[in-house]
């Protein structure tokens, strides 16, 4: 049994945070994409809270409860043989470590990148348990939700007048985009209920660095998002839609127009929840900055002149809670 006022003590590892339960629902905005005024709505949505869910969309939610029953299997392999397939430094099975600095939470992963150029550095084939079908499958996921993140981009784009309308999307369809997938699991924790009021931290408070990350889970709760005035709202689950947050580079490529979202995730007692992200990232040698089109005349970057590899490089450093902007704009 876990002692009331104390933090959760995993063996002698790991301290996992907890927070106030508290955080009202919000109704998320939700486009569908082809229905009239769509790019004006997500544009809103992104000057707003850096988020908004899709929906109806193309893509089958069979396939996607398959993916997620394989991603299960691998989740359900004894401790050790899923150890096989990490340590993340960056890429592969991680559990309740988040990054290189210090960060935990109540969670287990696997992560790997997208870039041809780091994909040696993802689990190889010898990896137990990630199954030729779960690499299969989680390929097709990606293409099918780089595609829908290339129309939305565009759409944002073309709202935003920028100067082409690929200005943003031939970022994540580039062959060399630096983008990653990630599918996370939060064990259902009974001892939580001991923790009266309480919540415990599956994933701690933070933005993306990227441009657009794109999410879907099982339909169990848990993510929050914050808002303007620094509240926290969970976000009602939805397994048949995208959510999608806006990241730091689009914050950036939009001068500040566009915010990206704090978010986190809360795990829950009962039931466990599954999710899968897809995080669109530029090629390394691109370099973020307001794109052409979206600045008044006369208006100036807030930003300092930085590669997404200098920034990738830059939050490795950081906490996970850390304002990782905040080292870049002018001051
Ligand atoms: C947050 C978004 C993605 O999950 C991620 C994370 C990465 C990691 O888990 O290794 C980071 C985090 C994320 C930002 C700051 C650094 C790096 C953990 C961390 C403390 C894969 C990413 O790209 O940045």
């Amino acid at each position: 049994m876990v002692v009331l006022s104390q933090p959760i003590v995993d063996g002698n590892l790991a301290q996992i945070k907890t927070c106030k339960a508290a955080g009202d629902s919000l109704a998320i905005p939700a486009v569908d994409l082809s229905q009239f005024g769509a790019k004006t709505l997500i544009v809103e949505a992104c000057k707003e809270l850096g988020f908004f869910k899709v929906i109806n969309h193309r893509i089958s939610v069979d396939f996607l409860t398959k993916l997620e029953g394989e991603a299960m299997k691998f989740f359900q392999l004894p401790p050790q043989e899923k150890a096989k397939s990490g340590p993340p430094n960056p890429f592969g099975y991680g559990s309740k470590v988040i990054g290189p600095n210090g960060d935990v939470g109540w969670v287990e992963y696997l992560l790997f990148s997208t870039n041809p150029d780091l994909a040696s550095r993802n689990p190889n084939s010898a990896a137990p348990g990630i199954s030729q079908s779960l690499r299969e499958m989680a390929n097709e996921y990606v293409s099918a939700v780089r595609e829908m993140t290339c129309e939305v981009l565009e759409m944002i784009a073309e709202e935003m007048e920028m100067e082409t309308r690929q200005a943003l999307s031939r970022l994540i369809s580039d062959e060399k985009s630096d983008s990653c997938f990630r599918m996370n699991h939060y064990p259902a924790c009974p001892e939580l209920q001991a923790l009266s009021g309480r919540s415990l931290i599956g994933f701690g408070e933070h933005t993306d660095p990227q441009i657009i990350s794109v999410l879907r889970s099982n339909n169990a709760s848990g993510l929050q998002i914050r808002n303007a005035d620094a509240t926290w709202h969970s976000v009602p689950p939805d397994p048949t839609t995208f959510f999608f947050l806006v990241g730091d580079s689009l914050q950036v490529m939009s001068n500040g127009r566009l915010k990206s979202v704090k978010h986190r995730v809360l795990a829950d007692s009962m039931k466990s929840r599954v999710s899968m992200i897809y995080f669109g990232g530029p090629p390394l040698t691109e370099r973020i900055a307001p794109v052409k089109g979206v600045m008044e005349e006369g208006e100036e970057s807030l930003y300092k002149e930085f590669t997404w590899s200098e920034y990738k490089k830059s939050a490795y450093k950081t906490r996970l809670g850390d304002n990782r902007l905040s080292f870049f704009e002018k001051s």
